[in-house]
């Protein structure tokens, strides 16, 4: 196929790109860490954003060789983020649904921590369901040992899949990221706000924190605060940035 040729020769080419999203503390307001996204910087239709590709990509001959890139990359560019309130912040990586199934993953992390220098306690996993669905046996484990050695894991996505709760009993996660089409509006529909406040409930009982997607608006923000979300991602803070870019608006905050 003709996409996956492209994508091919992206890699090849090193045409992929992280960007970084800024996480911020609700309460003190301070950033904590960022989440790496995925750019295509194409040669003739210039930055893509992964809403072009990532599913593509995903099913691709490339995909776990982008994967294994991408852990390995963000692993670097968090190793020159500054110290923010007398901690380092840390770095959320999307994983492709093929690479919690392969048992490589371990130590492909493992690697990149290694080579890297970054603590492990710094690195933060995302899943979505439809990846911790795949197989429960070797999600399971893998999710295991990763939290073992201190690696964050988070489920991406939260309440929009079918299977959220029961995935909360079965793999351990250390926190859930509130999709952003129940904060979008949050203020103005009461069903929304009812499952944002169910979210935080849920996530209270199993001792998880909680980081809500997609935050525009102050008023946004100052309700989530108010219904307990710990950390908020969104345009009222920053869109994605280059790591230049992002290690310029980090130092604002030192
Ligand atoms: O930045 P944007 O809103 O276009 O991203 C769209 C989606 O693409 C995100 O929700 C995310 O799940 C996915 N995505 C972005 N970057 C990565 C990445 O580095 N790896 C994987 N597996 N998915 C990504
Ligand atoms: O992995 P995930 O689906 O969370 O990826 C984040 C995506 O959400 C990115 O593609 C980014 O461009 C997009 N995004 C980030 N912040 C906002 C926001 O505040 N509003 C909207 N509409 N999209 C956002
Ligand atoms: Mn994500
Ligand atoms: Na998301």
């Amino acid at each position: 196929r003709r996409l996956d040729l492209e994508l091919r020769r992206a890699c090849d080419e090193e045409e992929f790109e992280l960007h970084y999203q800024p996480q911020i503390d609700l309460f003190s307001g301070r950033p904590t860490g960022a989440e790496a996204l995925l750019r295509w910087r194409h040669p003739e239709r210039g930055l893509l954003s992964p809403d072009k590709f990532i599913d593509a990509l995903a099913n691709s001959s490339v995909n776990a060789t982008v994967g294994r890139w991408i852990l390995e990359r963000a692993c670097r560019d968090a190793m020159t983020w500054p110290v923010i309130d007398g901690r380092k912040l840390a770095v959320g990586i999307n994983l492709f649904p093929v690479q919690l199934d392969d048992e490589r993953l371990l130590g492909e992390v493992d690697y990149a921590l290694a080579s890297t220098g970054l603590p492990p306690a710094r690195l933060e996993l995302e899943l979505t369901e439809t990846i911790a669905l795949r197989d429960d046996g070797i999600a399971a484990s893998a999710l295991a040992s990763l939290r073992a050695r201190g690696i964050r894991v988070a489920y991406d996505d939260f309440g929009t899949g079918y299977a959220s709760l029961s995935m909360l009993q079965r793999l351990p996660v250390d926190r859930v990221k509130i999709d952003r089409s129940f904060v979008r509006d949050v203020l103005a529909n009461r069903g929304d706000a009812a499952i944002v406040r169910s979210i935080l409930l849920i996530a209270r009982n199993f001792n998880l924190r909680v980081i809500a997607e997609g935050v525009e608006t102050a008023a946004q923000a100052e309700m989530l605060r108010e219904l307990g979300c710990d950390e908020a991602q969104g345009f009222l803070y920053s869109r994605a940035l280059p790591l230049a870019d992002f290690n310029a608006w980090v130092e604002m905050y030192r």
